[in-house]
C-alpha cells in the first residue's frame, strides 16, 4: 500500500466538512494565491469535495484580473456569498490566520497550504506551511506530481505563471 499523500490526507478531512467547503487566499488576491486556489479546487474535485473560492477587496491589477478569464477560473467576492456562516469549513491558500491580509470570515479555518513566514498556534486540523518554498503554486504543483495527476492546461499554465511572478 502507498503512503497517503498530503492531499488524501486533506481530502479526508474535508470530506468531513458539515457545511460547504470554501477555498480562501489573502485579500487582494494575486497571481500565485489565484492559481494555487484554482489547483487546489481542480484537485479537491478529483476527490469528490466540492468547493468555492471566496476573497476579500477588489482585485485591481491587471494580470489577476486576467487570469479569471484566460483560465477560466472562478472566484466570488465573500461579501457577495449570502451562505458563509460558522458551519463551513475554508482552506487558506497564500495566508494564514492573524495575517493582516486575510480577512475572517465566520468558517471555520481548518487547514491552511502558505509559504510565507509562519504563525504558530493557529490550530489547522492540516496545515502545508514552509516559507522556504517561493510560492504556493509549486505545493500544488507538487501535490499534482505525488498523486500522479497531471494538470488540465489551464491550471498548469495558472500555476507556472503564478511561480514566475513570486519567484
Ligand atoms: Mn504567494
Amino acid at each position: 500500500m502507498n503512503e497517503a499523500t498530503k492531499l488524501d490526507t486533506l481530502a479526508a478531512l474535508l470530506a468531513q466538512a458539515p457545511a460547504e467547503v470554501f477555498i480562501q487566499p489573502h485579500n487582494v488576491p494575486d497571481p500565485d494565491a489565484i492559481a494555487a486556489c484554482a489547483g487546489m479546487q481542480y484537485l479537491l474535485g478529483r476527490n469528490c469535495i466540492e468547493s468555492a473560492i471566496v476573497y476579500d477587496r477588489e482585485i485591481e491589477k491587471a494580470d489577476s484580473l486576467r487570469m479569471h478569464g484566460l483560465f477560466g477560473i472562478e472566484m466570488t467576492l465573500a461579501a457577495s456569498v449570502k451562505t458563509i456562516w460558522e458551519e463551513d469549513w475554508t482552506l487558506l491558500v497564500d495566508g494564514q490566520k492573524g495575517g493582516g491580509n486575510l480577512t475572517d470570515l465566520p468558517t471555520v479555518e481548518m487547514a491552511c497550504i502558505d509559504h510565507h513566514e509562519y504563525r504558530p498556534a493557529q490550530s489547522y486540523r492540516f496545515e502545508d506551511i514552509r516559507p522556504a518554498v517561493g510560492a504556493s503554486s509549486s505545493f500544488v504543483a507538487q501535490y499534482f506530481f505525488e498523486n500522479h495527476m497531471d494538470p488540465p492546461c489551464a491550471i498548469a499554465t495558472a500555476l507556472v505563471f503564478g511561480i514566475m511572478k513570486d519567484s
